[in-house]
């Protein structure tokens, strides 16, 4: 039989975002890896999902790969309208103790709209009622470091001018308390750093309640 240690209190709500090719699909996977290593319940959610099932899922990758064309504030909608969908259940498994780390969140939303002309508050207001991560990654590259990982796919904002732009909006948005990674660094070394500072966000988070953005 065994005995649990310590009462754990909710899962710490972990966000990482960057511009495209930033690394963060890459830096999501490897802290999950670690904090389950340190029993910490954790799972990996990513916005957009693009499971084919889904509808709101299909009209997104439908969206980016230019199947379709939608109204830049429709679109907005639309990605926000992904994650509305998952707030309950993100709520639930914070509270019953499982830390989620997140593969672009709200952040994503305003920061592309934001790069085709929308306004700021505009954007964030739509997602006002979800909740608040507990530590936002910002995963720090230039658009020209980021080209250097391989040619522009076929998708809607892989262009140089749009990801220019997507860095500005980045810049804008950004808050003091996110904790900036050097993307470019080995990716070993940003995953040790990113490990430490979601165990001390979970110690600290754990007695807090969760807040709304
Ligand atoms: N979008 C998204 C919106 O407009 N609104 C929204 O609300 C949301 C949520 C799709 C698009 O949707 C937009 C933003 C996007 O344009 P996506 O599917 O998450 O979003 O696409 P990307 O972010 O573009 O995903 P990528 O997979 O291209 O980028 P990642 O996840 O940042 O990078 P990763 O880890 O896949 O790595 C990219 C490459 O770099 C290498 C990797 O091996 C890989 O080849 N790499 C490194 N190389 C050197 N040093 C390192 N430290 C490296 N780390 C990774
Ligand atoms: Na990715």
């Amino acid at each position: 039989m065994t005995i649990s240690k310590k009462p754990r209190g909710r899962g710490a709500f972990i966000v990482l975002e960057g511009l495209d090719r930033s690394g963060k699909t890459t830096q999501s996977q490897a802290l999950v890896e670690g904090l389950r290593k340190h029993d910490v319940p954790t799972e990996f959610i990513r916005f957009p999902d693009r499971n084919p099932e889904n509808p709101l899922s299909k009209a997104i990758s439908d969206y980016l790969s230019s199947k379709t064309e939608l109204d830049a504030m429709t679109a907005h909608l639309l990605f926000a309208a992904q994650r509305t969908e998952m707030r309950s259940s993100m709520e639930a498994l914070l509270a019953a103790g499982t830390t989620l780390v997140v593969d672009r969140y709200s952040y994503s939303g305003i920061a592309y709209s934001m790069a085709k002309g929308l306004d700021k508050q505009w954007c964030s207001n739509v997602e006002a009622y979800l909740p608040k991560p507990d530590l936002v990654v910002y995963m720090e590259i230039t658009p020209d470091q980021a080209a250097l990982r391989g040619g522009f796919g076929e998708e809607r904002y892989e262009t140089r001018l749009f990801q220019e732009k997507v860095y500005q909006a980045y810049q804008a948005i950004k808050e003091d308390n996110w904790k900036v990674a050097a993307a470019t660094e080995n990716p070993a070394e940003i995953a040790k750093g990113l490990l430490e500072s979601a165990l001390q966000i979970l110690d600290q988070c754990q007695a807090l309640p969760l807040s709304r953005q």
